[in-house]
Protein backbone atom coordinates (compact mmCIF):
# COMPACT_ATOMS: atom_id res chain seq x y z
CA UNK A 1 0.00 0.00 0.00
CA UNK A 2 -0.43 2.28 -1.77
CA UNK A 3 -0.70 0.31 -4.86
CA UNK A 4 -2.36 1.95 -8.17
CA UNK A 5 -3.23 -0.25 -11.22
CA UNK A 6 -3.35 1.26 -15.06
CA UNK A 7 -5.94 1.01 -17.31
CA UNK A 8 -3.92 -1.56 -18.77
CA UNK A 9 -3.59 -3.50 -16.25
CA UNK A 10 0.03 -2.11 -14.78
CA UNK A 11 0.74 -2.20 -11.01
CA UNK A 12 2.40 0.63 -9.96
CA UNK A 13 3.78 1.40 -6.02
CA UNK A 14 5.27 3.70 -3.97
CA UNK A 15 3.68 6.54 -3.71
CA UNK A 16 6.15 9.46 -4.97
CA UNK A 17 6.24 6.91 -8.12
CA UNK A 18 2.94 6.72 -8.50
CA UNK A 19 2.45 10.85 -8.18
CA UNK A 20 5.23 11.43 -10.91
CA UNK A 21 3.28 9.15 -12.91
CA UNK A 22 0.03 10.84 -12.37
CA UNK A 23 1.55 14.13 -12.93
CA UNK A 24 2.61 12.85 -16.52
CA UNK A 25 -0.38 10.99 -17.18
CA UNK A 26 -2.86 13.70 -16.20
CA UNK A 27 -0.64 16.58 -15.98
CA UNK A 28 -4.06 19.03 -15.07
CA UNK A 29 -3.87 20.01 -12.45
CA UNK A 30 -0.31 20.01 -11.48
CA UNK A 31 1.40 19.06 -8.85
CA UNK A 32 4.24 20.56 -9.26
CA UNK A 33 5.55 23.91 -9.83
CA UNK A 34 6.97 24.80 -13.45
CA UNK A 35 9.73 26.69 -12.36
CA UNK A 36 12.38 24.06 -12.02
CA UNK A 37 13.66 25.74 -8.91
CA UNK A 38 10.20 25.40 -7.35
CA UNK A 39 9.68 22.19 -8.41
CA UNK A 40 13.25 21.18 -6.57
CA UNK A 41 11.69 22.47 -3.30
CA UNK A 42 8.42 21.34 -3.35
CA UNK A 43 10.38 17.52 -4.29
CA UNK A 44 13.02 18.26 -1.30
CA UNK A 45 9.47 18.96 1.14
CA UNK A 46 7.55 15.81 0.09
CA UNK A 47 10.99 13.46 0.18
CA UNK A 48 11.81 15.10 3.81
CA UNK A 49 8.90 13.44 5.10
CA UNK A 50 8.50 10.27 2.66
CA UNK A 51 12.04 9.25 3.28
CA UNK A 52 13.67 11.14 6.19
CA UNK A 53 10.00 11.15 8.17
CA UNK A 54 7.77 8.21 7.31
CA UNK A 55 10.34 5.25 7.47
CA UNK A 56 11.29 5.73 10.55
CA UNK A 57 8.14 5.32 12.04
CA UNK A 58 6.72 2.80 9.93
CA UNK A 59 4.76 -0.33 11.49
CA UNK A 60 6.79 -2.42 10.85
CA UNK A 61 10.09 -0.55 12.29
CA UNK A 62 7.93 0.15 15.50
CA UNK A 63 7.19 -3.52 15.54
CA UNK A 64 11.15 -4.28 15.57
CA UNK A 65 11.41 -2.31 17.58
CA UNK A 66 8.70 -3.74 20.47
CA UNK A 67 10.59 -7.51 19.07
CA UNK A 68 14.15 -6.39 20.24
CA UNK A 69 12.24 -5.36 24.12
CA UNK A 70 11.90 -1.81 23.79
CA UNK A 71 8.44 -1.01 25.53
CA UNK A 72 5.44 -0.18 24.23
CA UNK A 73 5.66 4.26 25.29
CA UNK A 74 9.36 4.02 24.41
CA UNK A 75 8.44 3.23 21.13
CA UNK A 76 5.42 5.57 20.37
CA UNK A 77 7.88 7.83 21.81
CA UNK A 78 10.01 6.91 19.01
CA UNK A 79 7.36 7.50 16.58
CA UNK A 80 6.13 10.94 18.17
CA UNK A 81 9.99 11.98 18.20
CA UNK A 82 10.67 10.59 14.53
CA UNK A 83 7.33 12.73 13.54
CA UNK A 84 8.30 15.53 15.27
CA UNK A 85 11.74 15.66 13.53
CA UNK A 86 10.51 15.74 10.12
CA UNK A 87 7.55 18.20 10.75
CA UNK A 88 9.69 20.80 12.29
CA UNK A 89 12.37 20.73 9.22
CA UNK A 90 9.06 20.88 7.04
CA UNK A 91 7.79 24.04 8.89
CA UNK A 92 11.38 25.96 8.47
CA UNK A 93 11.19 24.74 4.53
CA UNK A 94 8.02 26.28 3.82
CA UNK A 95 8.48 29.13 6.53
CA UNK A 96 8.32 31.97 3.96
CA UNK A 97 5.96 30.71 1.87
CA UNK A 98 2.25 32.42 1.85
CA UNK A 99 0.22 29.77 0.74
CA UNK A 100 -2.40 28.58 2.06
CA UNK A 101 -0.69 25.38 0.71
CA UNK A 102 2.89 24.27 1.02
CA UNK A 103 3.74 25.86 -2.14
CA UNK A 104 0.87 28.19 -3.22
CA UNK A 105 -2.56 28.96 -4.01
CA UNK A 106 -2.71 24.68 -5.09
CA UNK A 107 -2.00 21.60 -3.88
CA UNK A 108 1.06 20.13 -4.48
CA UNK A 109 3.01 17.01 -4.05
CA UNK A 110 4.08 18.74 -0.87
CA UNK A 111 0.77 18.75 0.54
CA UNK A 112 -0.01 15.27 -0.57
CA UNK A 113 2.76 14.00 1.56
CA UNK A 114 1.61 16.24 4.58
CA UNK A 115 -1.70 15.70 5.33
CA UNK A 116 -1.24 12.06 6.27
CA UNK A 117 2.15 12.79 7.95
CA UNK A 118 0.53 14.82 10.15
CA UNK A 119 -2.58 12.18 10.67
CA UNK A 120 0.41 10.29 11.98
CA UNK A 121 1.44 12.46 13.91
CA UNK A 122 -1.69 12.59 15.50
CA UNK A 123 -1.61 8.93 16.20
CA UNK A 124 1.77 9.33 18.46
CA UNK A 125 0.08 12.44 20.34
CA UNK A 126 1.97 14.72 18.94
CA UNK A 127 1.74 18.46 19.64
CA UNK A 128 0.77 20.11 16.56
CA UNK A 129 0.96 23.57 18.29
CA UNK A 130 4.31 24.46 17.18
CA UNK A 131 3.94 23.94 12.94
CA UNK A 132 1.28 26.88 12.58
CA UNK A 133 2.19 26.94 8.74
CA UNK A 134 1.66 23.23 8.37
CA UNK A 135 -1.41 23.60 9.88
CA UNK A 136 -2.64 26.02 7.84
CA UNK A 137 -1.81 24.07 5.13
CA UNK A 138 -3.75 21.12 6.57
CA UNK A 139 -6.73 23.59 6.62
CA UNK A 140 -6.81 24.68 3.10
CA UNK A 141 -6.50 20.96 2.22
CA UNK A 142 -9.37 20.31 4.26
CA UNK A 143 -11.79 22.54 2.43
CA UNK A 144 -10.55 20.84 -1.13
CA UNK A 145 -12.78 17.86 -2.36
CA UNK A 146 -10.00 15.65 -3.99
CA UNK A 147 -8.24 15.28 -0.23
CA UNK A 148 -12.30 15.01 1.33
CA UNK A 149 -12.29 12.37 -1.06
CA UNK A 150 -9.15 10.63 -0.15
CA UNK A 151 -9.90 10.55 3.46
CA UNK A 152 -9.12 7.09 5.48
CA UNK A 153 -12.62 6.71 6.61
CA UNK A 154 -13.93 7.76 2.97
CA UNK A 155 -12.58 4.29 1.51
CA UNK A 156 -15.15 1.28 0.90
CA UNK A 157 -12.83 -0.89 3.09
CA UNK A 158 -12.88 1.60 5.82
CA UNK A 159 -13.50 0.11 9.30
N1 LIG B 1 7.58 4.06 0.86
C1 LIG B 1 6.26 3.51 0.68
C2 LIG B 1 5.65 3.25 2.03
C3 LIG B 1 4.38 2.48 1.94
C4 LIG B 1 3.83 2.18 3.32
O1 LIG B 1 4.55 2.13 4.30
N2 LIG B 1 2.54 2.00 3.43
C5 LIG B 1 1.95 1.76 4.73
C6 LIG B 1 0.49 2.02 4.67
S1 LIG B 1 0.20 3.71 4.37
C7 LIG B 1 2.16 0.35 5.13
O2 LIG B 1 2.11 -0.52 4.29
N3 LIG B 1 2.37 0.14 6.40
C8 LIG B 1 2.48 -1.18 6.94
C9 LIG B 1 3.84 -1.46 7.49
O3 LIG B 1 4.60 -0.56 7.76
O4 LIG B 1 4.16 -2.63 7.67
C10 LIG B 1 5.41 4.51 -0.12
O5 LIG B 1 5.66 5.72 -0.06
O6 LIG B 1 4.50 4.08 -0.83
Amino acid sequence: MPTLEDNAGAILTQSLAIIEWLEETHPEPPLLPKDPLRRAKVRAFALALACDTHPVQNLKVLARLRQLGLPKEKVTEWAASANREGLSACEILIAGESGPFCFGGAPTMADLCLVPQLANARRFGVDLGGFPRLLKAEAAAKDNKAFADAAPERQPDAE
